[in-house]
């Protein structure tokens, strides 16, 4: 049986952070399946719009060649459901998230990847603004 890692993210500004968790995610398994945030939930989260609409990053994600499918995350309280309906082996989360998804430990083994550091979409945007 092949196994499936999935893993989250908003992946807004697409860079090289985003691009190395998601390599070594595709490491722990044969098969990678990415949940990009829905623009709905990005509002209700961090209280903005992300630069790049759902549809442009689900393009982007979706055209690595580490990953194999992507889907829209609607709400992060699915996770349960999206582990399952994917038949998912494996959880990817960076640890800016560690501890938080312990609990599908019974369907699943959770994984929390350290994040690349001094790199993040919101500096991007800072910088490109001071500019
Ligand atoms: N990441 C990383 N290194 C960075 C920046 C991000 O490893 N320097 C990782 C994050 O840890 C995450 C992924 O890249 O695993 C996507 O990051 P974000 O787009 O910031 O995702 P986030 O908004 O935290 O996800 O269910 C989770 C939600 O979808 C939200």
């Amino acid at each position: 049986m092949p196994r499936t890692v999935i893993t989250f993210g908003t992946f807004d500004v697409f860079h090289v952070g985003h691009l190395r968790v998601l390599e070594r995610a595709a490491e722990l398994g044969d098969r990678l399946v990415v949940g990009v945030s829905a623009d709905a939930l990005n509002e209700r989260k961090k209280g903005r719009a992300p630069i790049f609409s759902q549809r442009e990053r689900l393009a982007i994600v979706g055209a690595l060649k580490v990953v194999d499918a992507v889907f829209v995350e609607e709400s992060l309280e699915q996770k349960r459901d999206y582990v399952l309906e994917h038949g998912a082996d494996v959880l990817v989360m960076g640890d800016d998230w560690a501890g938080k998804f312990d609990e599908l430990g019974d369907v699943c083994e959770v994984v929390y990847l350290a994040r690349t550091p001094a790199i993040s979409t919101t500096a991007i945007i800072e910088h490109i603004a001071d500019l």
